[in-house]
């Protein structure tokens, strides 16, 4: 089997809540998304991945479905769907849609019927009776919460959810479940989808309840993580649904490490097209997400280029939903925001694999700029700020926490202008709209013909059109102080990629001179020996004919 997503996509992700308003409820919603295709495709990328649009009661924001086959009342209709999907093929644009498997919201007709006494439906579900008064098991879980909750009026009888008690998990040995979610796939693809991005998808699969080995994140890994089980689930929904279609399938894949996403990867192997990784988003962390420190670019170097190197294809990205806004984790950012964002979009569009765009990445949107928990929404950040009070932290360091590293960060809404709500919404958005909009929004962008938007437009149209770009393999050639480079070579052509992810002025080490002709850069520079603040070139060398 080969690969289904076309190698020269560039996949934008779209957070429907936070994107654009159309009726003044202060949440985004899908006719935002259709009066928006003419930007995107002026944009240029290919295909938009949906963050959840199904009806949910909304504990984590979409990602707890209580219907498969419907749309969020606040997002729209049905009707609506239909013509987005039709809208964005006319502008050469496919849908991919956000497959949340593991869990399924309390509020699903599944979950409710089954505490009713239906036996079919407490099997879609993983439910234990606890032991001696004890829960099941020691497992952890992803929120921090405690993983076991009373199932139905059951006294001694507990469900399973690795995230919110709203989110209870599904049963992946209960062949029905593999049934009903082939049905749900086959439902949208029959819609015109062209693709799923899968939600933590290497832990649906439990091999076997038992206590775990005690761990300071996640006891119980070992018995949910990249378990044999999943693999064979994923090689089930590949050739029986998505190649049927010639749909992809992109993973969230948790805690994964190479050898892990070869098997995941290996088209010979039939699972999925690529990985979301995540060892890039932690080097900036001790230990957990939650405790940050400064950046060390040599760790981001070291596994870029490892990852870069060992896979021959993968998705690339460096902001999502999940994450805090990548550009904010400089620590010497300072007044060199739209000169890093250049950096990214020249470094993200250079890699060998799909680039993936963040909404509002291409502007060069920031954390948000919250100023209390008050202000922040995503229920993990408001339960590890409760978990770290448990711990003794003190009131102002759990704040400095969350500040940093709350999800919020990169929900808050899509900045399209300097006015009132910043063009996202005339009503009051759901959450806070990072008061730099008055800066950095589309509309002032669009007028800049050297800006951001600008430069991001450029580069994902040579990416979209370079060879080198979209076939060459990878090589690392500099990792030093704040300078990264690498190589991309296809039949004989080389392209140089230089990145300086510092807002000093640096040298351009010797190693990397002569790699051919300078074919773009991201600042106003003379092309010489020095690489400005946040400097991002590629040089091209055509080698012989
Ligand atoms: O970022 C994370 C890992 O450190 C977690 O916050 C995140 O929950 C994890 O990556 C899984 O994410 C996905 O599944 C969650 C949902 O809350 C996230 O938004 C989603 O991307 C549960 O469905």
């Amino acid at each position: 089997m080969a690969l289904n997503v076309p190698k020269n996509a560039v996949i934008y992700q779209i957070y429907p809540r936070s994107f654009r308003d159309t009726d003044g409820d202060g949440l985004g919603d899908i006719r935002g998304i259709i009066n928006s295709l003419d930007y995107l495709k002026e944009l240029g990328i290919t295909h938009i991945w949906l963050s959840p649009v199904y009806k949910s009661p909304d504990d984590d924001n979409g990602y707890d479905i209580a219907d498969y086959k419907s749309i969020q009342p606040a997002f729209g209709t049905m009707e609506d769907f239909d013509e987005l999907v039709a809208k964005a093929r006319e502008r050469g644009i496919g849908i991919v849609m956000d497959l949340v498997i593991n869990h399924t919201s309390d509020e699903h007709e599944w979950f409710r019927r089954a505490p009713a006494g239906e036996e079919k439906y407490r099997n879609y579900y993983i439910i234990k009776k606890g032991k001696n008064g004890k829960l099941p098991n020691n497992w952890g879980n992803f929120f921090a919460e405690c993983p076991w909750a009373k199932f139905g009026d059951s006294e001694d009888e507990y469900y399973l959810h690795l995230f919110s008690k709203k989110q209870p998990d599904l049963n992946w040995h209960n062949p029905d479940v593999m049934e009903e979610v082939k049905s749900i796939m086959r439902f949208w693809l029959d819609r015109g989808v062209v693709g799923f991005r899968c939600d933590v998808i290497t832990i649906i699969y439990k091999s076997s309840l038992e206590n775990g080995k005690k761990q300071l994140v996640l006891t119980g890994q070992e018995h949910f993580l990249s378990q044999e089980g999943c693999h064979r689930i994923l090689q089930e929904l590949r050739s029986e649904v998505l190649e049927p279609y010639g749909a992809f399938a992109v993973g969230e894949t948790v805690f994964v490490d190479v050898d892990e996403a070869h098997k995941l990867c290996d088209a010979a192997r039939g699972e999925l097209d690529m990985i979301f990784y995540f060892e890039h988003m932690e080097c900036d962390q001790v230990f957990v997400k939650w405790f940050k420190t400064r950046l060390s670019l040599k760790k981001l170097m070291k596994t870029l280029s490892k990852w870069q190197s060992e896979l021959e294809w993968n998705a690339c990205y460096f902001e999502n939903h999940d994450q805090p806004r990548f550009i904010s984790r400089f620590s010497d950012l300072g007044s060199h925001r739209a000169d890093a964002s250049r950096m990214m979009a020249g470094l993200l569009m250079t890699m060998r694999g799909t680039p993936f765009v963040y909404e509002g990445q291409e502007i060069g949107m920031t954390n948000g700029d919250f100023k209390d928990l008050s202000e922040v929404e995503d229920i993990e950040s408001h339960n590890i700020f409760k978990m770290a009070k448990g711990l003794g932290i003190p009131r102002p360091i759990r704040w400095k926490m969350i500040q940093r590293t709350s999800r919020d960060n990169a929900r808050t809404p899509m900045q399209w202008s300097s006015g009132e709500g910043a063009g996202f919404t005339s009503g009051k958005p759901w959450l806070k709209i990072n008061g730099n909009c008055k800066t950095v929004n589309v509309e002032d962008e669009l007028k800049a013909e050297d800006g951001v938007l600008a430069f991001w437009k450029k580069m994902i149209a040579l990416r979209k059109s370079d060879e080198t770009l979209i076939l060459g393999d990878f090589k690392p050639l500099y990792e030093g102080g704040s300078v990264y480079a690498f190589e991309r070579e296809y039949n004989g052509r080389k392209l140089t990629t230089v990145c300086n992810m510092s807002s000093k002025t640096v040298k351009l080490p010797k190693a990397i001179r002569g790699r051919g002709e300078q074919i773009v850069s991201s600042s106003k520079t003379d092309g010489g020996e020095r690489l400005l603040p946040f400097e991002f070139r590629l040089y091209a060398c055509e080698g012989e004919k």
